[in-house]
């Protein structure tokens, strides 16, 4: 297979002449030295022109609900990021506040030559992007290091299910999908030092410090690397099989590393498909990491109400008007969903294991979002407490695939239309009585009161 250059991975959001003292990086969504096209593009840059390269982080103190258990996760695999930048001669620059304001004067003050930056479908994103390159009219690259076939070469379109997109991502893996490159060395090395205390920035930040941070996953890039190898080795094999058991340790845990950009899933995929793990096992995990979260980004790039009804299908949007005011059996506030008191100790136990250790298991989160459906006034007021709720507490959070799979779960986003009934409409229920043919719901509730 040949190697795939991070210019394939790109595309470029300004051209022009490149006139300056450096290549700056933005690093944003993917957070890792190894393993990550856009810093490869970057140094690749610097090498042509013959500039040094910056990598800068923007700490943005208010990001779409995060608490301390987020940001300590995030700024203690930035302070890896930096040490190995460090040693490479590449620069790193930490700053701190709103993107729009900070990178504009960065760019200025370093005289960067040309920007390069990374993918992200969200919202909040895409606007920090538009308001930099409007700032600053220098060239600007953007590079998709989370996804193997970069999002806007996946598919131009909104998908509507992974059936429509899996043929279209299986035509481009063969010439996606190859070892993730070595990062190459900088031609000029960066001597301007390395600014930005990161322990001060966490020092700074005024968030709530009322969720604690987790101790089930060690953050950092050498970290996320660890725990792909561990899983590929001891629980890839039988993985199609137990990953719908809460009960069994069966999924990878690899999700906070992979939102956080700490691990490749380029690099993921290349060890689990190099694997000798059986073939329906590694066929399993891939759907999940490529189709399925590959999908999120298409769902979020393509539908920008991502986190609203107003993406739900249409016949997910009639049938739930339909059966908006249907009576329901249990209603609870927000106050009592956040506190796990509800009459469902299946449900309650899940709430209880997100609060506490910042993750849910797969199974449960569809369970887990369909029933704010059925307790609360409407989709609206469900999906607002889901992603309110997911956001603040799973370290996996503020994600594309949170707010596709609340959307999935709620509105039928990506899923077929059922037989009606009340309340859910032709959007898929789930039941207590259906987890209870699954796993064993008290021995996981038992557990979670443990806690
Ligand atoms: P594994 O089963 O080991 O899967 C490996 C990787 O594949 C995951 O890390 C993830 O990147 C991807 N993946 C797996 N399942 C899905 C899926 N259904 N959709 C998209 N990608 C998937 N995932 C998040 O990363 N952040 C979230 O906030 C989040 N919220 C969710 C909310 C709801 C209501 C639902 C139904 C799903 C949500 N998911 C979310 C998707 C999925 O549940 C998690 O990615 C998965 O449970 C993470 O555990 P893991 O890494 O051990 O998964
Ligand atoms: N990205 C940034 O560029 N700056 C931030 O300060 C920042 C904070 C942050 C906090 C929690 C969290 O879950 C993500 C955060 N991200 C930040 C974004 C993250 O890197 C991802 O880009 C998106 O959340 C997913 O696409």
């Amino acid at each position: 297979m040949t190697p795939v250059s991070a210019e394939a991975r790109s595309r470029a959001l300004r051209q022009g002449p490149a006139k300056g003292r450096c290549v700056l990086h933005w690093m944003s969504r993917d957070q890792r030295v190894l393993d990550n096209p856009s810093l490869e593009l970057a140094v690749a840059k610097g090498r042509e022109l013959g500039l040094p390269v910056l990598s800068c982080f923007c700490l943005s103190p208010q990001f779409l609900g995060a608490t301390i258990r987020q940001y300590g996760f995030m700024l203690r695999g930035l302070e890896e990021v930096r040490s190995s930048l460090e040693g490479r001669g590449i620069g790193f620059q930490l700053l701190t506040g709103s993107p729009e304001r900070e990178l504009p004067g960065l760019i200025s003050d370093v005289e960067a030559a040309l920007l390069v930056t990374d993918f992200d479908p969200l919202r909040l994103k895409l606007t920090w992007k538009e308001a930099v390159l409007k700032a600053a009219r220098i060239p600007a690259y953007e590079v998709d290091a989370h996804n193997i076939v970069p999002c806007w070469q996946a598919s131009p379109k909104r998908e509507y299910s992974a059936a429509t997109f899996r043929p279209k991502l299986r035509r481009l893996l063969p010439s996606f999908l190859s070892r993730p490159n070595p990062l190459p060395s900088p031609s000029i090395p960066w001597r301007d030092g390395i600014t930005g205390d990161i322990q001060a920035a966490r020092r700074a930040l005024k968030v709530d410090r009322g969720v604690e941070e987790v101790s089930w996953a060690r953050p950092g890039e050498r970290a996320a690397l660890t725990a792909l190898r561990d899983f590929v080795a001891r629980r890839l094999p039988g993985y199609a099989e137990a990953r719908n058991d809460p009960l069994r340790d069966g999924q990878s845990g690899l999700s906070p590393y992979l939102h956080f950009g700490q691990l490749s899933p380029q690099r993921a995929a290349w060890e689990v498909r190099s694997s000798s793990a059986p073939q329906e096992d590694k066929e399993a995990f891939l759907e999940e990491l490529i189709v399925r979260r590959e999908l999120s980004d298409n769902f979020c790039l393509h539908a920008p109400d991502y986190d609203t009804p107003g993406c739900f299908p249409e016949w997910a949007k009639a049938s739930l008007d339909q059966h908006r005011f249907d009576r329901r059996e249990h209603a609870y506030a927000e106050a009592e969903l956040e506190a796990g008191r509800t009459h469902d100790p299946l449900w309650n136990a899940a709430q209880r294991e997100m609060v506490l250790r910042g993750k849910m298991h797969g199974y449960l989160r569809m369970y887990w979002a369909k029933k704010t459906l059925e307790w609360c006034s409407g989709p609206e007021e469900a999906m607002r407490i889901a992603v309110r709720l997911n956001d603040r507490y799973e370290l996996d959070g503020r994600d594309p695939n949170g707010y596709t799979g609340i959307a999935w779960s709620i509105g039928g986003v990506h899923d077929r239309a059922w037989p009606s009934r009340p309340i859910f409409g032709k959007v898929r229920y789930m039941s207590l009585s259906g987890a209870r043919s699954k796993f064993d719901v008290d021995a996981y509730v038992r557990r979670a009161e443990a806690l």
